[in-house]
C-alpha cells in the first residue's frame, strides 16, 4: 500500500435507500469522479446478480464505488474478482480470519457467504460501479430464512461487533491498491476456486470439472471430465469438495 487515496476520497452517506449502486449509477451519469463512493446504513431493495435480492439490514458494510476504467477492454470482467481479493484480504488483515475468494463474485468464510460483489456496466458512459456489501454486525437470525443456511457475517464469526469506519477505511485502501495493479496491467488474482472440482450453473448450462486457471480476462478456465477445456464467463460456482 501506498497511502495515497483515490477510491473513497469522497463518500457520500445515507441512512437507507433502495440501492446504493442506483445512486453510484445516478451520481456517474452526472458527472461524479472516480473514487466517488456511496454508503448507506440500510438497503431497502439491495441486488444481487440477475435481480436477486440482496439482504442488506442495519449493521451491515453496503456500499458502491465509481470507477472509470477503459470500459471496452475485455479485462473489465477482472474488477469483480479485483474486489473480491481487496474485500477477503482486508478481513483477513484486520480480523485474522480464513475468508476467501469464491469466483467468480463471493467472498467466504467457511462455506458461507460473509460479502458479495455485484458490478454494473456503462459503456456508453464509461463507468462501472463495483458495489459491495459485506455482512458485518449483523445476527444471522436476521436474515430471510432462505438465506440463513448460506450466509455468515462477522458478528456471528467473531463473536463481536467490529469497527464499520475501520473496515471501510481498510476496504478503500485494499481496493486502491489493487486498481493501481489493474491499471498497470499486472494484477494478481487469488481465487479459491482453483483446483478445486466445481459445478457451474449459468441460465442456459450446467458443468462438473476441474477449475483449472482465471484468465487475464477473469474467465474461469474448467477442465471437464473428458480433459477438454472451457473457458466460462460467468455464473454461479459451487465448489463440490466443501459443498460451498
Ligand atoms: P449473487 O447473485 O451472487 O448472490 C445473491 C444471493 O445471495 C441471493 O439470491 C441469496 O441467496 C444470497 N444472499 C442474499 N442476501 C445475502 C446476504 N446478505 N449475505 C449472504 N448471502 C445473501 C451477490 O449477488 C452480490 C451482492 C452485492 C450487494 C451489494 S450491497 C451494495 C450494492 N448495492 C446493491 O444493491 N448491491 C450491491
Amino acid at each position: 500500500m501506498n497511502g495515497h487515496r483515490t477510491l473513497g476520497q469522497k463518500i457520500e452517506h445515507f441512512t437507507s435507500v433502495d440501492s446504493t449502486n442506483d445512486i453510484a449509477k445516478r451520481l456517474a451519469r452526472e458527472g461524479a469522479g472516480e473514487g466517488t463512493a456511496v454508503i448507506a446504513d440500510i438497503q431497502e431493495k439491495g441486488r444481487g446478480r440477475l435481480l436477486r435480492e440482496w439482504s442488506s439490514p442495519l449493521g451491515g458494510v453496503w456500499l458502491s464505488v465509481i470507477l472509470r476504467p477503459d470500459t471496452t477492454s475485455e479485462r473489465i470482467s477482472l474488477l469483480p474478482l479485483i474486489a473480491g481479493n481487496a474485500i477477503a484480504n482486508t478481513l483477513n488483515k484486520l480480523y485474522d480470519i480464513d475468508a476467501r475468494t469464491r469466483w467468480p463474485n463471493d467472498v467466504l468464510i467457511g462455506n458461507k457467504k460473509v460479502s458479495g460483489v455485484l458490478t454494473e456496466l456503462d459503456t456508453a458512459e464509461n463507468f462501472i460501479v463495483v458495489g459491495i456489501g459485506i455482512n458485518a454486525n449483523i445476527d444471522v437470525s436476521e436474515f430471510p430464512e432462505e438465506v440463513r443456511g448460506i450466509a455468515t457475517t462477522l458478528k456471528e464469526e467473531m463473536g463481536r461487533e467490529v469497527s464499520k469506519e475501520e473496515l471501510i477505511d481498510c476496504l478503500f485502501l485494499e481496493l486502491d491498491d489493487m486498481y493501481e495493479q489493474y491499471g498497470s496491467g499486472l494484477v494478481e488474482i487469488n481465487c479459491s476456486t482453483i483446483n478445486r472440482r466445481v459445478k457451474i450453473i449459468t441460465e442456459t448450462y450446467e458443468l462438473t470439472g476441474t477449475a483449472k486457471e482465471v484468465d487475464e480476462t477473469g474467465a474461469l478456465i474448467l477442465e471437464l471430465e473428458d480433459g477438454t477445456t472451457k473457458r466460462i464467463i460467468g455464473g454461479d460456482c459451487i465448489h463440490l469438495d466443501d459443498s460451498a
